[in-house]
């Protein structure tokens, strides 16, 4: 093709099981919907919509520490897969979620490509209750226990047998947590025991959101020469903007500070997978759906290089008389 731009894979994850509100699963759809591969394409990127994937549903999915713990542990395994493949293709990968769960699968997937690389996780919550902490059994607040290495004896395994497919493949000390604002105890005892890097919504009040982005690539990237994986939670953004959310929280990033976190993360040229995630048109109102998801196509497009600065054309003359 004429493009100057990146490869770029989409995937849609339309997937919900990781939480209880029915409308996460639409996600994909709504972004797809907003012109969201149109305005990445005007950007210059060669962008192959890969589709939504398909999820099996169980019938016999019972609690097991968890809520539905087949129906994540079958979803997150195709996640996966279509990640490995998309990045091993050479693709900038964006999956569109779906809930957090779908993160365990994006990860693994990008890791087993990837396995360099470190993670930007830009959220309301820590998403690190493991099994045993988790208050609501519900799996989009638990994906990181899955997947980092030091929390792996946490994790009742043989429970699970729905993950017998999935290596934990992640240090602790390669998260950096943006926005945080809402952590239960075992995720406070877990961020302070390994003293991860973490920037709450205090701290970017405290220094600045481009202090708080710099320190968390200097963190975990500091010779600039990681894959960046960013997963991004629109529950990040202050419910003004994202009130069509499962789990929104109050008093989040405003739209100008996730926007510059996603400006900011493209320009370091490192990005090698995002997720976007927890896109829920069924919650809030009309304005809320609108709001929700043009922030999140808004981030997404911001992620792959468009500029409020306004973007220069390759070739671009000017007309004349
Ligand atoms: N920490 C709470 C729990 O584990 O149930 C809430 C988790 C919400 C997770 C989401 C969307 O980032
Ligand atoms: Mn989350
Ligand atoms: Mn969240």
């Amino acid at each position: 093709s004429r493009s100057y731009g990146r490869d770029v894979a989409i995937i849609g994850a339309p997937f919900k099981k990781g939480q209880r509100l029915a409308g996460v699963e639409q996600g994909p759809r709504v972004m797809r919907e907003a012109g969201l591969i149109e305005k990445l394409r005007d950007l210059g990127h060669n962008v192959e919509d890969r589709g939504d994937l398909n999820f099996d549903v169980f019938k016999d999915d019972p609690r097991n520490y968890v809520l539905n713990p087949k129906a994540v542990g079958a979803a997150t395994k195709k996640v996966s897969k279509a990640v490995e493949q998309a990045v091993r293709d050479n693709k900038l990968t964006v999956t569109l979620g779906g809930d957090h769960s779908i993160s365990i699968g994006t990860i693994h997937g990008h890791a087993r490509a990837e396995p360099n690389l470190c993670l930007l996780w830009i959220d309301a919550h820590a998403d690190i209750n493991t099994p045993l902490t988790t208050p609501s059994g519900n799996i989009h607040g638990t994906p990181l226990s899955f997947l980092v290495n030091q929390l792996k004896d946490t994790i009742p395994w043989a429970a699970l047998p729905s993950f017998d497919w999935l290596q934990p493949c992640l240090n602790i000390t390669d998260i950096a947590f943006v926005g945080l604002r809402d952590l239960d105890p075992g995720e406070r005892y877990i961020l302070q025991k390994f003293n991860i890097t973490s920037f709450s919504i205090h701290e970017v009040d405290r220094f600045g959101i481009h202090e708080v982005i710099a320190r968390s690539l200097e963190a975990v990237n500091p010779k600039g020469d990681r894959p960046i994986h960013m997963s991004f939670d629109i529950d990040s953004v202050d419910p003004a903007a994202t009130g069509a959310t499962g789990t929104p929280v109050p008093g989040g990033l405003t739209f100008r500070e996730g926007m510059f976190i996603a400006e900011h993360v493209y320009r370091t040229g490192l990005l090698s997978a995002l997720d976007l995630v927890e896109v829920n048109p069924e919650v809030g109102s009309r304005q809320d759906k609108v709001n929700t998801v043009m922030t999140a196509v808004e981030v997404l497009t911001a992620c792959l290089g468009k500029k409020r600065e306004g973007n220069l054309l390759p070739g671009y003359q000017l007309p004349m008389p």
